[in-house]
């Protein structure tokens, strides 16, 4: 192939992604509560070893961006949009006005606010940490945060701790930190309890987010089950308020199964909200766009929650790659992150449906005879065994249903 040049790259890259087709319209990805976060889309590409590759995105152009694209909901950090030291301020005032025109003018709406409680260097020691005046602040921060979620109409505040743990042994007192933790989430409850009743809407939902590492090496509530223990810990003033926000990469980094994590966390009645990504078990957390790494078990995953009727978001907690350019963002990482939810949201619905899949799953819980000594281990496996291999068989229609062989569709040369 000859060089390509500069001028006609953009273009190849559109031409490219026409030709992959499958592509779902704009009024079609908007009937999905999907999200897009400030953050995500705004990702410069910057890491501990990695220079930026991208300018930041103002959140005029992402509002207007997702709008075109058909993501009906944004998400955001307070300090995504407002510096630091405007929180608070008059400026704080003008800059959600503002939103607000964006949202309203691109028909996107804002779903989710949470508060950035990791990356200032006043949260060094924590948003927890032992300094009374430190604590105050995160209080007063996370009451803020619930303040601009009313005044953009969401529903849920994402909380995650990010920087509550350590790097050293013995530095901090684990028990008494987790105290001052849910002494700042009371104050955001409260605070949304106060305000709501003014403001005649329902309260948020509060969404617990965990992650085993990154950015401490040691993390107080690193899995979405210590955060379970956590709400159940009698520490919360408003329990019933407080909830979830899995991620599904930060599950796959401790080596969990993030379908079981998710059956653990809807159990509990606490599956509020869901990150959406992909990465590999038990490395960093590259947030991957969804389905890129592990379309399988996504699949699975979906079959979970539809079965179960999950109705809250799906906020597309990736960071496009850094070789994605600022046009690549909204050309191609967007608009197939979305697609390929879509496509395996629908997917789900087809294994839920399956005729085949149906009677395998029935017929394993209809179990073989019923045996007459029912403290006969041997003879109620050998009445039940066959049925066993039901197992691997939903397996294999599972991938069939993912790659589109149980619609005939052959690989062979023979065939
Ligand atoms: C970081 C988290 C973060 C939260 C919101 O790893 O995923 O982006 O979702 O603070
Ligand atoms: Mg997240
Ligand atoms: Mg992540």
């Amino acid at each position: 192939m000859t060089p390509i040049a500069s001028k006609d790259q953009q273009g190849l890259v559109s031409r490219l992604m026409q030709a992959c087709g499958g592509a779902y319209s704009p009024e079609t990805r908007r009937k999905y509560f999907i999200s897009g976060p400030q953050w995500a889309a705004s990702y410069p590409g910057h890491a501990l070893f990695h220079a930026p590759t991208r300018q930041e995105v103002p959140f005029e152009v992402v509002i207007r961006k997702f709008g075109e694209i058909g993501i009906g909901y944004w998400t955001t950090h307070d300090t995504d949009v407002i510096p630091t030291e405007a929180i608070g301020t008059d400026r704080q005032a003008e800059i959600v006005a503002r939103i607000k025109q964006s949202l309203a003018a691109n028909d996107v709406r804002c779903s989710m606010v949470t508060t950035e409680t990791f990356h200032h260097a006043v949260w060094a020691g924590s948003p927890a940490a032992e300094q009374p005046q430190i604590r105050e602040y995160a209080k007063y921060r996370v009451e803020n945060t619930v303040d601009i979620g009313h005044q953009l109409g969401a529903s849920f505040a994402v909380y995650w701790p990010g920087s509550l743990g350590y790097f050293v042994q013995g530095a901090i007192e684990e028990t008494q930190t987790l105290r001052w933790y849910a002494e700042a989430l009371n104050a955001a409850c409260d605070h949304d309890i106060q305000s709501a009743a003014k403001l005649g809407r329902p309260t948020l939902k509060h969404c617990l987010e965990a992650k085993p590492f990154e950015p401490q090496a040691e993390i107080l509530l690193p899995t979405s089950d210590a955060m379970l223990a956590f709400i159940a810990s009698g520490l919360l003033t408003h329990a019933e308020m407080v909830g979830l926000n899995p991620e599904y990469l930060h599950e796959l980094m401790w080596g969990a199964a993030p379908r079981a994590a998710l059956a653990r966390a809807l159990l509990a009645g606490k599956l509020f909200h869901f990150d959406i990504n992909d990465g590999y078990r038990l490395k960093h957390d590259v947030d991957i766009g969804v389905g890129l790494v592990n379309p399988l078990d996504w699949l699975n995953v979906l079959v979970l929650l539809r079965s179960h009727q999950y109705n809250g978001p799906f906020n597309l907690d990736f960071k496009p790659p850094r070789t994605t350019s600022n046009f690549g963002v909204f050309e191609v990482s967007f608009p197939t992150a979305v697609d390929r939810f879509i496509t395996l949201w629908e997917m789900a619905g087809e294994v839920i449906s399956d005729p085949i899949m149906q009677e395998a799953t029935e017929a394993l819980k209809a179990g073989g005879p019923r045996v007459t000594d029912s403290k006969d281990a041997a003879a109620i496996f050998e009445a039940n065994k066959e049925l066993l291999t039901l197992h691997e068989l939903i397996a294999h229609r599972l991938v069939q249903i993912l790659i589109g062989q149980h619609r005939g569709r052959t690989f062979s040369f023979g065939a």
